[in-house]
């Protein structure tokens, strides 16, 4: 026998967590709770998928009929169902609206319908999936805003300042949940043995000393004056400060995960030369409102080059923004350059 057992108090699942946060609000009916725990499982599903990426090469290809005579999806397609499938009958959600489809996602009639509206983008940084990358889910949760019945697009479309918790799942060396429902930022490992995310990462802060910044170089030639001088100030020529080292995956929730850590900035500004990027690549409700969320969340900063990106209201689904998030001084250093210059 063990003369002192092992004392697990310190061990908190993301289920421990998400009920002693739901208790520090007595309104709290426990909807938002059991959702982030719908959303958690969705994460652990699919986590266990992208770790078979590259065997679909030989155990099928998208568009193949597999043993059980079921088409064989790609990864960015499995994400997507999976995540709707499991929400679309618990009675929590009005709506849904994913980054992957044109239109609301219903929820089916013969289901009950709730009081929050889940947005997602189920595989983001997809063109990474062939390469063994890290890649990432984001969602984004909010109060529907018609009464009852099903929810509809204005439901949908609605500003990042009244999001009621955000987060993201990244497939990486180890998994991992980060999420915000407004008290702080929390990253959990999901630990493969037990199949259970345990809290890691409590009360993340961006560190105030940037060391990265995180943006594809290989378009500079495209960029506005502002933002080229803006990089050239990250890279130290003015000597105002000491140069940042560059990290850039490609996959947005590694790169903004690395310099939510490690302090340091992400950007996906316009881009001139490209007809379909010529206001930004990301997408506002998907990508960028979300992680805004977490950034200010964090002691950091989102903005679409003049303005906070929780402050714009979305016009569509699948509307897309310049983007610059990261530690608070230099995404506001990147604003100042853009004033000036463009
Ligand atoms: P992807 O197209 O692979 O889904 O969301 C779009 C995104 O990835 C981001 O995750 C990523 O940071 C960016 O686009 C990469 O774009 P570039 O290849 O143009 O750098």
């Amino acid at each position: 026998m063990l003369a002192h057992p092992p004392d697990h108090t310190n061990i908190i699942t993301i289920e421990r967590h998400i009920f002693e946060e739901q208790r520090s609000h007595p309104e709290a009916t426990g909807v938002l709770t059991s959702l982030l725990y719908d959303l958690a499982l969705a994460g652990k599903v699919i986590a266990s998928q992208t770790t078979r990426g590259g065997l679909l090469e030989i155990l099928g290809r998208t568009g193949d009929i597999n043993i059980q005579g079921e088409e064989v999806m790609k990864l960015d397609q499995l994400a997507d169902r999976m995540i709707y499938r499991l929400n679309d009958h618990t009675g929590r959600l009005a709506v849904m609206a994913s980054e992957e489809k044109e239109n609301i996602l219903p929820i089916p009639e013969n289901y009950p319908t709730g009081k929050y509206v889940l947005v997602y983008d189920p595989l983001d940084g997809s063109s990474n999936i062939d390469y063994n990358v890290s890649i990432g889910t984001i969602f984004a949760i909010y109060r529907r805003k018609t009464i009852q019945g099903h929810g509809t697009i204005e439901d949908c479309l609605q500003k990042g300042r009244d999001l009621v918790a955000a987060g993201y799942f990244i497939y990486g060396a180890s998994t991992m949940f980060v999420y915000s429902s407004g008290m702080g930022v929390h990253g959990f490992t999901l630990d493969p043995s037990v199949g259970e995310f345990l809290l890691t990462h409590p009360n993340i802060r961006i560190p105030d000393n940037p060391k990265y910044y995180s943006v594809n170089q290989g378009y500079e030639n495209h960029w506005s004056e502002g933002v080229k001088r803006f990089t050239q100030y990250l890279h130290g020529r003015d000597g105002e400060m000491k140069g940042l080292s560059l990290r850039y995956i490609g996959s947005m929730v590694a790169d903004f995960h690395r310099n939510l850590l490690a302090g340091g900035i992400y950007y996906y500004p316009t881009d001139s030369k490209n007809p379909k990027f010529t206001s930004g690549k990301l997408r506002l409700l998907y990508e960028c409102a979300p992680l805004a969320f977490i950034a200010e969340q964090a002691g950091g900063y989102g903005s679409d080059g003049k303005r906070n990106l929780l402050d714009i209201e979305p016009t569509s689904l699948h509307g897309r923004t310049p983007m610059f998030i990261g530690n608070r001084g230099l995404v506001e250093k990147a604003e100042e350059f853009i004033s000036l210059y463009d």
